[in-house]
């Protein structure tokens, strides 16, 4: 229905061949006729940027016009994955370019394998940003994304001798077509030297001299919305010696120095951080974080002030978003250019600064909540240093009125504390809301880490459960299904994703949950048909596949996972001829690169695939799976595949998962703790169509007061598992990851409680089986996980966003 309406849309009037004609001829001087394919896919890159940029321009005349308050979306990383696809769907003209195309004897999906993964980010985070944009647009929000333009995204996997190896991942060979520069836009960014104050005509004047400058040049990505006139855009700063960069250095002749300064000024945006598990403190991530926000601020005010010839009401027009600490510089450098270069007092600047500015937490773990050296921060940004001196200041001041001689509260809530500049504590004294991204991570947010905070200002503390771009998720990425339930209950879903509820009536309709199945087996059967192409291993499409697929990190606990299959394998061996129903575990995972134990887990993973996969014993009862090289456009190819839905996470870690409500919303049935969203999957669908186990997080928290021992949970079987990981059975020895799991040698053992849940989750995998033999029960589960899963979509998250913390009309 929704696709007819498309029809009659102003882009219908574009004629296919004739604007691939034409962008052939202007870009490459050929047509169609005699194009070879990577000029088609060039073309119809540009045609598409093309179109959204005149559409960008009128929705944007359109917000000025109006003088709508417009949001900027600030992450360190945006996981946009592939572009072509998704914005030919958006613009309703998938279906004429694949006919075009096919006329001209050019497959539209061969086409869009060479679209490049735009992997500008690590994972959950860095696809939230994503979907919220995608989001955004398709809703009419004037909303524009400040990221840097790595050259290098995240790495690219390979597995050799069963070890992860990290390659460079050069997505800007292809992926550039979608990014336009703006020379001219380029903004100056201040790094070192230090902070001169005078006195000019009796007002006190502050600056940093002596600085080295680094240019940030933007570039737009264009982002379409589905069925909207609106295009908003995602700027990439790139970091660009200045033209006439330290001139001092070549006049003194010293010209060696003056070039690698240069270099290092353009390394700032060479490469993304792989790392999403602890920070390191380095320089360069410091720099680049500032770059950002300078660049970025820069920029909005530029924009701001000539539209309203002020920046006294920069809160009513403009929202800024802080996508965890990694931008948190947007405070003190938003005071810096408004008391700096734009003459406000602190007290008018403040006031500014915290009704702009909200910011949303993604972690509870300690070893991620960056802080940074003082004297690192003051040697690169004294200035802005400076800035925090004094917020910190006034905040003590305000702390010890509230908490009188609390040292050891104060402590914990200040910005700058033991030597470190803490970039949460900055948030919090700054941001006029703070969300957490679950309901259960939220509470522990007002009731652990940031309580104290809280306390004082309850008002400002808030849940958005994070969501999906369910159109990417589940529509283009499983095309069958979302055919099939256009047909069954209309169009209204790809609207309004709570309309996927009109599924509840066919939940005890046999043709349906028949329907149903036969799609799922097609889309496994593509899964097996990838494996067996990138692994040699033959998976059966009739078998459980059981997915767990995200960042590898110990508290996701992708270990008990695997070590659950080595006690099903030996289940099996004991009882070769016993019934077993037949399962595929599937893996992948990425580990940052100097996280040992995470790559030991994937190693382990490896060689468990290797052991049971050749052994005739089992071998059509059981199967592993470790796919290299995790990324959006394989998890596109996974999802719809998955049966059953692994998010095992010790309860109180996970801050939400997204990849929970993808894998829902495409049918998967979840096993799963009680922990970040999940509780709120768990909600919709009930006890009936989940397989819940293991501890809740208080149980978590009282163990650990009670004081954990991780032998007590251990029983012969899970003894004999243990074993294989340090008797070589494996092709190597796992003693190490034993060791984690047993002794205290390393800190805590078993600090994720791996053992204490196990028994649980062996349990729970067992109810997985026995529901399974009954096809139609299981079908009846995964239909009520599709059509309970509407409340996931990121229009309902970035909707909460606009209402109650960026205020958008
Ligand atoms: C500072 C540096 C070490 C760092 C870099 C990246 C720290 C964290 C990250 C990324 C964090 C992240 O991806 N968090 C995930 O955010 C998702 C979106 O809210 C959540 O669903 C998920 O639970 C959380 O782990």
């Amino acid at each position: 229905q929704k696709l007819a309406e498309n029809d009659a849309r102003p882009e219908r009037a574009i004629q296919p061949t004739e604007l691939l004609n034409d962008t052939l001829r202007r870009i490459f001087g050929c047509e169609l006729a005699d194009a070879t394919q990577k000029q088609v896919y060039r073309a119809l890159c540009i045609s598409v940027r093309e179109l959204l940029t005149e559409k960008n321009r009128v929705f944007g005349n359109r917000c000025t016009e109006k003088e709508r308050k417009e949001v900027y979306y600030m992450s360190m990383e945006f996981l946009v994955g592939t572009s072509l696809r998704n914005n030919l769907f958006n613009l309703g003209l998938e279906a004429e370019f694949r006919k075009a195309l096919a006329d001209a004897g050019f497959d539209i999906d061969e086409i869009y394998a060479i679209d490049p993964d735009a992997g500008l980010g690590n994972g959950g985070l860095g696809r939230l940003a994503s979907c919220y944009m995608d989001a955004a647009t398709g809703m009419d929000y004037p909303m524009t994304g400040f990221s840097i333009r790595y050259e290098f995204g995240i790495f690219k996997q390979k597995i050799v001798d069963g070890w992860q190896m990290e390659f460079p991942d050069n997505w800007l060979e292809m992926g550039d077509v979608w990014l336009q520069a703006r020379e001219d836009d380029a903004v100056e960014v201040k790094f070192g030297g230090e902070v001169r104050e005078w006195m000019d005509n009796d007002r006190f004047k502050v600056a940093q001299v002596g600085y080295s400058s680094v240019m940030a040049v933007p570039y737009d990505m264009y982002i379409s919305g589905y069925d909207s006139d609106a295009a908003n855009r995602l700027v990439l700063w790139s970091a660009k010696l200045p033209q006439s960069f330290d001139m001092a250095a070549f006049s003194r002749g010293d010209y060696v120095r003056a070039l690698e300064r240069n270099a290092m000024a353009e390394t700032i945006s060479k490469v993304l951080y792989p790392a999403d598990d602890h920070i390191q403190g380095k320089r360069l991530r410091l720099k680049q974080q500032y770059l950002l926000v300078s660049a970025s601020l820069q920029s909005i005010l530029k924009k701001h002030y000539k539209k309203y010839r002020t920046y006294t009401n920069l809160p009513e027009k403009v929202a800024i978003h802080i996508n965890d600490t990694h931008p948190a510089l947007c405070v003190p450098e938003l005071m810096r250019l408004l008391i700096d270069e734009h003459d406000f007092g602190w007290d008018e600047a403040w006031d500014i600064t915290c009704r702009t500015l909200s910011y949303t937490n993604h972690t509870v773990m300690s070893e991620a909540l960056e802080r940074w050296n003082v004297d690192l921060f003051r040697e690169q940004l004294p200035r802005v240093y400076s800035i925090c001196q004094e917020i910190n200041r006034r905040l003590i001041e305000h702390l010890c009125a509230v908490y009188p001689n609390d040292w050891g509260k104060i402590n914990y809530m200040a910005v700058i504390a033991n030597n470190e500049v803490r970039m949460a504590n900055l948030c919090l004294a700054a941001c006029h809301k703070v969300n957490g991204v679950s309901k259960l991570h939220t509470d522990i947010l007002r009731n652990g880490i940031f309580r104290d905070y809280c306390q004082i200002t309850p008002e400002r503390f808030l849940n958005v459960t994070n969501g999906i771009a369910y159109r990417r998720w589940l529509c283009q990425s499983d095309p069958l299904l979302t055919d099939y339930l256009k047909q069954l209950i209309g169009g209204d879903f790809l609207r309004d994703a709570r309309a996927l509820e009109k599924l509840l009536p066919y939940q005890n309709d046999e043709k349906v949950l028949a329907d149903l199945m036969a799609i799922k087996r097609k889309n496994k059967e593509r899964l097996a048909a990838l494996i067996e192409n990138q692994n040699g291993v033959r998976v059966d499409p009739d078998s459980i596949f059981d997915i767990q697929i995200k960042r590898l990190h110990e508290y996701k606990r992708q270990l008990l996972n695997i070590l659950h299959v080595l006690y099903l394998y030996r289940q099996i061996k004991a009882n070769p001829h016993g019934d077993f129903m037949p399962r595929t575990f599937i893996f992948a995972a990425k580990a940052s690169a100097g996280y040992i134990r995470a790559k030991q887990i994937i190693s382990l993973i490896v060689a468990a695939s290797k052991l049971i996969n050749n052994d005739p014993d089992v071998n059509d009862k059981l199967k592993v799976v470790f796919l290299e090289d995790y990324k959006v456009s394989l998890a596109e190819i996974i999802i719809p595949a998955a049966d059953i839905s692994e998010q095992i996470s010790i309860a109180g870690k996970e801050a939400s998962g997204t990849g929970n409500m993808k894998l829902m919303i495409n049918g998967a049935v979840t096993i799963g703790t009680l922990d970040g969203a999940n509780v709120e999957i768990h909600e919709q669908v009930g006890d009936e169509n989940i397989f819940l186990f293991g501890m809740k997080a208080h149980e978590v928290e009282e163990l650990w007061q009670r004081g954990y021992h991780p032998t007590e949970f251990i029983t012969p079987e899970l003894q004999a598992v243990l074993d294989m990981l340090t008797s070589g059975v494996l092709g190597q020895r796992f003693d190490d990851l034993v060791d984690s799991l047993l002794t205290n040698r390393f800190g805590t053992a078993d600090p994720y409680m791996t053992l204490a849940d196990f028994q649980d989750y062996a349990r729970a995998q067992r109810d997985v089986a026995a529901v399974y033999q009954d096809k139609q029960r299981f079908a009846r589960m995964s239909l009520i996980n599709i059509a309970k899963a509407g409340i996931f979509s990121s229009d309902r998250a970035v909707k909460e966003y606009a209402d109650e913390i960026w205020n958008l009309d």
